[in-house]
């Protein structure tokens, strides 16, 4: 209606009740005007977004207006009715009418991501997007003696209060047993009850060795003995790590954190000196951020629905390419005019939802998007499992390259060859900026319908050159130089559409279009052949070698 977030294009609301879909009489949502042709909801970052209508109408008018906005800015350039778009009703203009997008915001079915169904034309898309984890931040300050003080990095309990700041003297739990199996100080593992100190943990932070019974059953015990927190001292050197609740779990209501062995074996041995240790235990959590209000991820799932109505993608290959272009769509939407000046530098994705406020410079990829091979040194290669990430960038995660076949993976490789080839138009004098983005959008489109079913590399590299050298030869070599920077050149071979791990890409930077064919030879008279014969080669576009 037009008084909701239900419009011909997109029914946006919350599925925050089983079953899937908007379920009637429940608690699930649209989201209403405020007042005629007016939604006006404000959003408070500081606020569980679980907690109220009014906060879930917010992200869902946002998701509404993103969504009907792309909606319209990709008609223009050519997804329309009778290319397949999403509309309730066509108005006699093709294409299968009844297939409005259904957007539904904060999904029950999971957490931190989202996803995108796409039937064919006259079947609704939908797009689930979900919640997203805040931010949990914690750590162990040793604030006396002078000789232990310092802030350690600690592991979080999956179990227990999510916000503490806790302050008091430390006591080393003794259980006054020595398991016989176990080579490690097992008198301190809070195992054995009773504990033979138990009447010094009150109102102290209970320290315990990791090891032997469940982090639960040792918590529980130091609680029952009136300890206020309890650190774990890791028993293995490997760091630190989340303490998991284990089946069936005792309710703990006090906090917890494990400290290394390395951080932790001083302290023991400290306490056991009888030293008076003083350490505060601190952790904060975020509220939930609801992926409605990243546009970067909508417009992800967007291009998901654009993609698959386009061409049909199936395999390991073709669905990296799904994930590139749909990464690709995000930027090419969210960059603006005043991004131009610093058009070479890091362009992340789902930097919002992703929450890593230790690394917000990532989002949620490997690397930003980058011309500057410093930021983001992909090339071709990248998309075969094994191959290590460039040591010459930071990374996120992933840097020994086993899994570059995941299909996100995949995608961050073919989303930067896109991107090169796109900053490559903005920086053309010839294009100001709004030319050059609607350009972009107009090859897009166009080269989504030119390429071939279960695309790999080569194929959708070839679909987008030809739709572009049919209309600017400038623009396609442009394209080229961009494909040839990031290895898939003239020359290059994309690996067997059947290989699960993207196995044996043969890289190429060779940007040369083919060489125009002799001129016919002259018969006397005519001086315009070897013209004619460059422009049809320029209106055709270029065939270049598939693998
Ligand atoms: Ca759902
Ligand atoms: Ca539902
Ligand atoms: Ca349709």
């Amino acid at each position: 209606s037009n008084n909701s977030t239900s419009g011909n294009n997109v029914q946006a609301y919350v599925d925050r009740v089983t079953p899937d879909g908007f379920t009637p009489l429940s608690d699930d949502h649209f989201a209403n005007e405020t007042s005629p042709a007016t939604f006006d909801y404000s959003y408070n970052f500081a606020e569980d977004p679980n907690t109220s209508s009014s906060i879930q109408n917010a992200a869902i008018v946002q998701a509404f207006y993103v969504t009907n906005y792309i909606h319209d800015w990709l008609y223009d350039a050519g997804f329309n009715e009778a290319a397949g778009n999403g509309q309730q009703n066509n108005y006699g203009r093709g294409g299968t009418a009844g297939d409005p997008m259904l957007v539904e915001v904060q999904d029950f079915e999971d957490r931190n991501n989202a996803n995108m169904s796409t039937p064919g034309d006259g079947g609704s898309p939908k797009m689930q997007i979900f919640l997203w984890d805040g931010l949990t931040q914690h750590q162990v300050e040793i604030i006396d003696p002078i000789t232990l003080a310092g802030t350690l990095v600690t592991g979080a309990a999956a179990f227990g209060p999510g916000d503490f700041d806790i302050t008091a003297q430390l006591v080393l739990v003794d259980d006054g047993v020595t398991d016989p199996n176990e080579v490690d100080s097992t008198l301190h593992d809070a195992c054995e009850t009773p504990f033979v100190n138990a009447a010094d943990l009150n109102g102290k932070i209970a320290v315990i060795d990791r090891g032997v019974c469940f982090f639960v059953e040792k918590i529980s015990r130091a609680e029952a003995e009136g300890a206020l927190a309890v650190i774990i001292i890791n028993q293995k050197p490997d760091g630190v790590l989340t303490m998991g609740a284990g089946d069936n779990p005792p309710v703990i209501n006090i906090p917890s954190l494990m400290i290394s062995k390395t951080d932790g074996d001083p302290i023991r041995t400290a306490l056991l000196n009888t030293e008076v240790i003083n350490a505060r235990l601190l952790r904060t959590t975020d509220v939930d951020r609801d992926a409605g209000l990243e546009n970067s991820l909508v417009i992800h799932e967007w291009g998901h629905f654009l993609n698959n109505r386009l061409l049909s993608i199936s395999g390991t290959q073709s669905q990296g390419l799904d994930e590139g272009w749909s990464d690709f769509l995000s930027l090419l939407a969210l960059t603006r005019e005043e991004d131009v000046a610093n058009i070479d530098g890091a362009f992340a994705v789902s930097v919002y939802a992703t929450n890593r406020k230790n690394a917000p410079y990532f989002g949620i990829r490997r690397a930003p998007y980058s011309t500057n091979m410093n930021i983001n040194g992909f090339t071709f290669k990248h998309i075969a499992d094994g191959e290590a990430l460039p040591t010459t960038m930071p990374v996120a995660f992933g840097s020994d390259g086993a899994d570059n076949s995941e299909v996100h993976a995949t995608g961050e490789i073919w989303a930067s060859m896109l991107w090169e080839g796109y900053v490559g138009l903005i920086k053309d004098s010839r294009h100001s900026f709004t030319q050059a983005q609607t350009l972009m959008k107009e090859y897009l489109v166009a080269s989504l319908k030119a390429t071939p079913a279960n695309p790999n590399f080569v194929e959708a590299r070839d679909a987008l050159l030809s739709v572009i050298a049919a209309r600017d030869s400038i623009d396609s070599q442009t394209f080229l130089n961009g494909f040839a920077k990031r290895g898939l050149g003239i020359g290059a071979i994309a690996p067997d559409k059947t290989s699960e791990t993207n196995a044996g890409p043969t890289e190429s930077f060779d940007n040369n279009n083919p060489a125009p064919p002799p001129p016919p030879p002259t018969t006397g008279g005519g001086t315009g052949g070897g013209a004619i014969s460059w422009l049809l080669l320029l209106l055709l576009g270029y065939r270049f070698k598939k693998a």
